[in-house]
This record gives C-alpha cells, structure tokens and sequence, in this order.
C-alpha cells in the first residue's frame, strides 16, 4: 500500500494495530485471488483498489469532505443511496468482514452476536477502519436485534440516524418505509445543506440504477454453460461496490461485463467441464470474507450466483425513473427497496421464491444455504430454504460458520462430500 500514514494519524486510527492488519491482507489477498488462472483481464482494477484499500478510496472521500461534501456510513442494502446522492452526499459501506476486528467487537458485545456486528463494532472502536473514521454520520436501521444495540454504542462517538425498517409488506408497510425515506431525505438535508430536488433525486436514481443495471451484467455472464469469471471475483466486484463511487463502479462493471460476454461467445471458462454450479443463499459476505468462496471454488465447485446482500439482493430491481414529485419518488423508493427479502421480515416467501427462481435460471447443481454463527433469522429460515430446495428437487446443504478459519478444514470436507453427489 502506498504511504497514507499521514492521512491515517489525522483520523486518529491505532497506527501500530492497524500495521498488523496491512500485514496479513496481502497475502491472504495473494493466496484467494492471486493464486487463480486466467482472471478476465478486468478485475485489475478490482486487485488494485483492494491493493490501496485503506488508502486510495478513502483519500477520496477526504478530498469531497474538504470540498464540502458529507459522507454516510452505511450497514444494510434498505437505506436508499439515492436520497444521500441527491443531496450532494456520499455513502460509504461500513460493513465488516474480518476476524481482525471481532475482538474488538467482544469487548462491548456479547460473545454470542453475530461476527459481521462484532467486526463492524471492533473497527470502529479499536480505530483500525479509516472509513468508519471518516464518515461524518451512521446511519443504522432495525432490521436485527443485534444490529439495533450495536447502533446504541456506536452512537456514543459519531452522529447516528436509525431507519425504522417495517417487520411485514403489507401495503401500510410500504407506505410507511416511504415515509421513513422521506423523514430520512429531511435528516439529509438538515446535515449537508443541501436541498433535494425532483430534478436531484431523479438523476441519483438513474445513476444508481445504472450501477444496478452493470452489476446485473456482470451477474448474467454466469448464467449459461461457459463460466468466464470465478464466483471469488464476483463477490470481490460486489464487496467493493458497497464503497466505490456508482457511476465509476458502473463504468468498471459494464468493462468487465463486455470482456465477460466476449469469453462466453469464445467459449473461456475459468473452470473444467464438470465442475458444478453452486448457488449460495443467506447471510452477506462484506470484505474481506472470501473463505467460504475459496473452499467451495478449491473443492471442484463454482459459485455462480449469490442470493446475498452482497449479491443479488444489492442490484435486482430497478427503482422507477419516471415520477414527477417527490412524493411519489419516495414511494417508488419504497417499492423498489421493499422488494429486497431479508430475513428480518415475516413472512419472507418472496426470497424462498428467489432462492427456487435463481437456482433455476443459474443452472445450478446445488445450493449452499450459509449462515453467519448467532444470526437467528436466516438461521430459523434455514429450515423453510431447505424444504422449499428439497422439494423443488435441488440438492441443498446448510452451513454455519464464522470469520475464523477453525472450522475450514471441516467445511471443506462437508463441502466437497456435497459437491462429490451433485449430478
Ligand atoms: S438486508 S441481511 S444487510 S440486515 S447476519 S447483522 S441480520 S445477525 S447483515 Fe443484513 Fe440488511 Fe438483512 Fe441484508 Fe443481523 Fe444476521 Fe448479523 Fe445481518
């Protein structure tokens, strides 16, 4: 990584601990990434971006900070980019993805919380996340009971805005989160100063619908026999999209895409004939979490879909362009978000629907229901996956784990016993 240093001891971050995270993410980058045949030229930008991951991207957002723009620090695919955008704002992921950060996490948390709260929580506290030292304000939402007291200690030390997330989807519960957005869009303001207009907002959602549309993209080049990207770079285009600048992310989507297209039609498959199509369902993987790809991809499988916030969760779904009122923006906002299907909400048939309809259009041999260990609702709606897989006829397997690598070796013998029976 080049020299940031500087930049790091003006955000107040632990120069020494942070040092020892620099230290292993190279080479856990090198032995997951790296170490892969013939990657679409492409996702050289992606190998770069993670190259300077603590650097490039968050000098960036000090430079817009100086120019007068505000940055939010984002943990959920609910909270509507758009509205931030149109006020001139600037979203930033904060998700963490690392064993790095549990510990620090388990100081103020209970052991039993699941590790994507431990780690987020840990990377603020123990100053070793630039981006959560940059983001002038959190903004949380109730989705998971985890999450919900997490935002009370995080909002100890940094400007926090929690979204009240409906349970159901019920029409009232459309509107509401309508409302939600709209009293959000206030808050938006009130912090940049700045106005949001129909003109504003209609322009951010083009914009992140075009981000939307690129990623889809991407996503589609998987979708038929020749498989000319390994899941492992497409969870790495999805991880880094949740903090790169949209219309760039677009740009360098719709590249890699083209390149994607150009290896389906001449016939480049990053796998052997025969190695089986899995699909992935469940809990999201934010960065750095590759271990679950990386077994599945090293154990004679390919993952080629992600129904996961970090995958097909974050881009199906276009939001309307054509409204012509604020109000009726937000509510297309709404409509558009609702259609997400966390496990947070009851019922949830609309994702066992996805689960069962991108099995299909993906071609898949298996499906892999993944749990982060202590999250109780995708861990309850296992059980409803798993019978709707089995009696669609598709083989499924379910798994726990953690950001720790104790359980790998296990994982990837369950894993590669499930792969050996696919077809
Ligand atoms: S929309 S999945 S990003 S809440 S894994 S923290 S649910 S205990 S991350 Fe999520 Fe939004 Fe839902 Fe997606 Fe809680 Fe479960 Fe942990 Fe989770």
């Amino acid at each position: 990584m080049s020299n940031y240093v500087e930049m790091w001891k003006d955000l107040g971050m632990d120069l020494d601990t942070h040092d020892l995270l620099c230290q292993v993410l190279p080479t856990a980058f090198g032995d997951v990434y790296l170490s892969q045949q013939n990657r679409p030229e492409g996702m050289g930008f992606w190998d770069f971006v993670v190259s300077e991951i603590h650097g490039i991207r968050p000098a960036e957002l000090i430079e817009a900070q100086k120019n007068g723009q505000k940055v939010f620090g984002t943990f959920c695919v609910y909270v509507p980019d758009e509205v931030v955008i149109a006020a001139n704002g600037i979203v930033t992921g904060l998700c963490g993805g690392s064993q790095f950060w549990v510990p620090g996490g388990e100081k103020v948390l209970p052991k039993s919380t699941c590790p994507l709260i431990k780690a987020s929580v840990g990377a603020r506290l123990d100053r070793t996340c630039p981006f959560f030292r940059i983001a002038d304000m959190y903004v949380g939402e109730t989705t998971c009971d985890g999450k919900k007291k997490a935002w009370e200690i995080l909002a100890q030390d940094v400007p926090m805005y929690i979204m009240d997330i409906p349970q159901m989807k019920r029409e009232k519960d459309i509107q509401k989160w309508a409302e939600e957005i709209e009293a959000f869009a206030k808050v938006v303001e009130d912090f940049t100063g700045n106005k949001i207009t129909v003109e504003k907002l209609n322009e951010a959602i083009k914009t992140i619908n075009e981000k939307r549309k690129a990623m889809a993209r991407v996503f589609n080049a998987t979708k038929g026999k020749v498989i000319p990207i390994s899941g492992k770079d497409r969870l790495l285009m999805t991880q880094i999209a949740f903090f790169d600048d949209p219309t760039r992310c677009a740009q360098m989507c719709n590249k890699l895409a083209d390149e994607l297209d150009q290896r389906v039609k001449d016939g480049v498959s990053v796998f052997p004939e025969g190695t089986k199509r899995i699909l992935l369902t469940g809990t999201p993987m934010a960065i750095p979490n590759w271990k679950l790809h990386h077994i599945i991809e090293t154990s004679g499988g390919a993952v080629v879909c992600e129904e996961m916030c970090t995958g097909t969760r974050y881009f199906e779904n276009l939001v309307d362009e054509c409204q012509t009122t604020l109000e009726g923006q937000f509510r297309a906002l709404s409509e558009r978000y609702m259609k997400n299907n966390c496990a947070c909400f009851t019922p949830n048939t609309g994702r066992i629907d996805d689960i069962v309809r991108l099995a299909r259009e993906y071609q898949v041999d298996g499906v892999i229901d993944v749990n982060l260990k202590f999250c109780c609702l995708y861990d309850t709606e296992g059980y409803t996956v798993e019978k709707a897989l089995k009696e669609a006829g598709i083989p499924v397997l379910g798994i726990e784990t953690d950001y720790t690598d104790t359980d790998a070796e296990q994982l990837r013998t369950r894993i590669g016993a499930f792969i050996e029976i696919l077809g």
